[in-house]
């Protein structure tokens, strides 16, 4: 079975958060995080500052090796040097629009507590390596709702992890918890999350890709590794070591594409389905597809949202991005 489909795409250059592109220059020359850092500050804008996935996408395709490189972001170990941050990248924690509990946040005795729960709508901080259900956020409003509580127990990154893979992200800021209203009298993790890791080009990113964030190590700012790298050949994560070590490293320069406007692209698809009991004109179907044709933008380092739109023609309908 074979269907003809106009897809119709808007394609922006840059992804709608940060809507500005960098380009990165992976250096095979090993330097000190230091060294690297004033390399780049001389010959391109900075060492690479990452703020979302689009951005980790251009960066891995653009490296050429498999080794360890330096990346910007930089450790100020010490409790009082924690900020936190919501998890969805571009959400900004402001200080007046929290709902913190009575005496939260507490590292309650002397522990690190460095995520944050909800319990009947109040929030805590809480060991991240404990397990708690969650509440994933999804911005297409799969099956028709945004908020999913995830019943399964997972630490703090591991549900950050499924969310990231499944939905959006960990519900993010007051706006996306008040338009989910869920009230449980168990904790949940939320997307709150405190480190002492800050990109040194002042950048403001909370968006971090860490290889694991087991026991605490990554986010509680103790260790004197303080200094970021990514670990290419390991699905691109990130890790850490000393900075005195001297490692290749990864620039960044703003995309001169980073002006370029919205592009639409009007492109015909012919979809060929083997399988004949497979109804394209399935709701569910029509869904699945989206999310496949979604997903393969994606691993292209393009981050877009589809949604169909019938048309006049009584078989064509069209995937529209509503938001780039
Ligand atoms: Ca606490």
């Amino acid at each position: 079975m074979q269907r003809k489909l106009f897809v119709f795409i808007l394609m922006g250059q840059c992804s709608f958060i940060t809507c500005q592109l960098h380009d990165y220059y992976f250096i095979k020359e090993n330097k000190t995080w230091d060294e690297a850092q004033t390399y780049c500050r001389e010959k391109y804008t900075d060492l690479a500052t990452v703020s979302n996935m689009t951005d980790m996408k251009r960066l891995i395709v653009s490296t050429q090796s498999q080794d360890e490189a330096w990346i910007d972001l930089h450790s100020y170990p010490g409790k009082d040097n924690r900020t936190w941050y919501w998890s969805l990248p571009g959400v900004e924690y402001i200080e007046n629009k929290t709902n913190w509990a009575m005496g939260q946040p507490d590292d309650n005795q002397g522990h690190f507590e460095n995520c944050a729960v909800m319990t009947n709508k109040e929030w805590s901080d809480f060991p991240c390596n404990y397990t708690s259900k969650f509440i994933c956020y999804n911005e297409t409003n799969q099956a028709n709702k945004t908020c999913h509580v995830i019943d399964y127990l997972m630490t703090w990154p591991q549900a950050q992890n499924y969310c990231r893979e499944n939905h959006t992200d960990l519900i993010s800021g007051l706006d996306q918890l008040h338009s989910c209203a869920v009230q449980s009298a168990s904790n949940m993790w939320i997307g709150l999350f405190r480190d002492t890791w800050r990109w040194s080009d002042g950048s403001n990113s909370s968006f971090r890709y860490w290889e694991s964030l087991s026991n605490n190590d990554m986010v509680d700012g103790e260790s004197d590794k303080t200094c970021a790298t990514t670990v290419l050949n390991r699905a691109g994560r990130w890790s850490f070591d000393y900075c005195s070590n001297k490692k290749p490293f990864i620039c960044y320069d703003v995309s001169d594409r980073v002006a370029a406007p919205v592009k639409q692209h009007l492109v015909e698809m012919t979809l060929r389905v083997d399988d004949p009991t497979v109804d394209m004109k399935d709701p569910a179907v029509a869904e699945a597809l989206l999310k496949q044709l979604e997903q393969k933008f994606r691993e292209k380092g393009v981050s877009v949202k589809l949604s169909w739109r019938k048309l006049p023609e009584k078989q064509n309908t069209c995937p529209e991005i509503d938001k780039v």
